[in-house]
């Protein structure tokens, strides 16, 4: 798992709910791979840490310079959205998100985004020093954009956070965070029965919870036999920045003695745990 070089992408989202003409809340957050690291709260005026290693190498003025073009971007983008509603028609409510950040390359190399989507899906990203409407855009969007792109001084401020603040703050972060980032957590593992699928059949269950990173293989198994029919659910956080999965099986009530659940993970190299269904507790 090592030798080769990790990238790990920095991202700020932004999330802005525009239920009415009066009522709208904008929040953010920024994560470095699997991990929160900032939150943004509507009203608040900082920045919050959540994280230890937050600040990365800017000093406190550069973190007072950011929260105050922060601030000023929030109360101009809530007032510039509420103008284009009204120019453009659009009927509350609707919801806005941003997605920008950078990801740095060996070499120096750095690559960003900045990407807006309206009602969930994507409307525009800025690229090089102007704002583009997405491929499939809507026809009204080019208004907006028009009237974006004559602001140069924004599309100058846009220019210099995404290919010049945003990569040296990911780089501080990820030297400060990386023990952190790379660190390997364990899962653990218990078996369960769930709700009966039906008459004679039995719902075998599998957690595994607290683990870190998120990839992780987890099977049903009769001996060294993959159990096809296993079903995986999704991958869900827990909050210490650790994950949880429930992997189910459904068998005749008579077939379940003899199976076992494993699961690997980069955590336990190699020794992957194997838990056996014990046939004395379902009935
Ligand atoms: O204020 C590190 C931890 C952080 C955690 C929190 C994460 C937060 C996530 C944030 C992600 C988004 C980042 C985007 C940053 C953009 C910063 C822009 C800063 C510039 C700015 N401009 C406004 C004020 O502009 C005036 O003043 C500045 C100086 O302050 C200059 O002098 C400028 O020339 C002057 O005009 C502008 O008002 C600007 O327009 C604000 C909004 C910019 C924007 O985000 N536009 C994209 C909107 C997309 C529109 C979609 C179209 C649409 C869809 C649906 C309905 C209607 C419209």
């Amino acid at each position: 798992q090592t030798g080769s070089p990790r990238n790990f992408p920095f991202r700020c989202l932004q999330i802005s709910s525009f239920a009415n003409t009066t009522w709208t809340r904008t929040d953010g957050l920024a994560w470095l791979w699997e991990l929160q690291t900032h939150a943004w709260r509507n009203g608040s005026d900082s920045i919050h840490f959540l994280k230890p290693w937050s600040r990365g190498n800017f000093s406190p003025q550069q973190w007072e310079d950011l929260q105050h073009i922060l601030g000023v971007y929030r109360s101009s983008f809530t007032r510039d959205i509420q103008e284009f509603a009204i120019m453009l028609s659009k009927v509350y409510p609707f919801e806005l998100q941003l997605s920008a950040g950078c990801e740095a390359y060996p070499g120096n190399a750095s690559e960003s985004f900045l990407h807006v989507a309206f009602q969930g899906t994507h409307v525009v990203s800025f690229q090089g020093t102007y704002w583009e409407p997405a491929p499939d855009a809507p026809l009204w969007l080019n208004r907006a954009i028009e009237e974006l792109n004559k602001d140069q001084g924004t599309r100058e401020m846009v220019q210099s956070l995404l290919s010049d603040t945003c990569p040296q703050l990911a780089s501080g972060l990820l030297e400060a965070g990386k023990s952190e980032l790379e660190q390997q957590v364990k899962p653990k593992a218990w078996l369960s029965q769930g709700p009966s699928p039906g008459s004679d059949r039995l719902q075998l269950e599998c957690h595994v919870s607290g683990f870190y990173p998120k990839p992780v293989w987890v099977m049903w198994m009769r001996g060294e036999q993959d159990q096809p029919e296993t079903q995986r659910g999704d991958v869900l956080p827990n909050a210490d920045d650790t994950w949880y999965l429930r992997v189910t099986l459904d068998v005749a009530a008579g077939e379940a003695a003899g199976l076992s659940c494993r699961v690997k993970h980069s955590s336990l190299g190699g020794q992957d745990i194997v838990l056996h269904w014990d046939g004395s507790r379902s009935s």
